[in-house]
């Protein structure tokens, strides 16, 4: 059933190690066709995170904003999701659309992410799916609008969270990652998948 948290859901340790380092074979395949990219915001910062995707849609910024587009930066199509990543959308929301893209975000030692909304797709009533591999990561869950109080949860290797209804366009981020807290990924990090329908 799962821990609700101002209404994401969190299936703690859904998936178990042997699910973990399958799945983790599956995203070095999307990533010898789809290599990481640190992407520049508009404003021109560059984001400490790297990122890549599967689907048909990748999230991508740069100097002229935020965006799905149907291609990586360096012109290839995206990589199909792995079924090892489909079956856990099909699991926990059975209802739901299917998913058009699926995110990969990558937290080396020192990444983070900023509180932020995902408003970039069509369909609001569509949730959203995370997956965590690897270290752990402080995440951090807020409003409807920027500000007030926040509530945070660590997220650990194998978690799967879903934001659906009320919890869909809450401001949400990563404060930080605990280096050296998970054997899954040889040299460290953290790798965070999101499943999303686009249109
Ligand atoms: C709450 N990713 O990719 S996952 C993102 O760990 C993103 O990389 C973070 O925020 C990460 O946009 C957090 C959990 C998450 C993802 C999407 C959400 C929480 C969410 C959408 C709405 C509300
Ligand atoms: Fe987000």
């Amino acid at each position: 059933m799962g821990v609700t948290i101002r209404g994401a859901v969190l299936h703690d340790g859904w998936l178990d190690a042997a699910a973990q380092a399958a799945m983790v074979e599956d995203l070095r395949g999307v990533l010898a066709v789809a290599p990481l990219v640190r992407p520049v915001t508009p404003s021109g910062k560059r984001m400490s995170v790297g990122m890549s995707a599967a689907g048909r849609f990748g999230w991508i910024t740069d100097s002229r904003g935020y965006r799905y587009e149907e291609r990586h930066p360096n012109g290839v199509e995206w990589p199909p999701i792995p079924a090892s990543v489909l079956a856990v959308w099909e699991a926990l929301c059975p209802e739901a659309r299917a998913p058009e893209c699926c995110l990969l975000n990558w937290y080396a030692e020192g990444a983070k992410m900023g509180m932020h909304q995902d408003r970039d797709e069509a369909d609001f009533d569509q949730p959203v799916l995370s997956i965590s591999l690897g270290d752990e990561a402080l995440f951090r869950i807020g409003n409807h609008t920027r500000g007030g109080k926040t509530e945070s949860v660590w997220l650990r290797s194998g978690d799967v969270l879903v934001m659906g209804g009320d919890a869909r366009l809450r401001y949400h981020g990563i404060d930080r990652v605990k280096p050296g807290s998970s054997p899954l990924l040889p040299n460290g990090g953290r790798i965070n998948l999101t499943l999303r329908v686009v249109t």
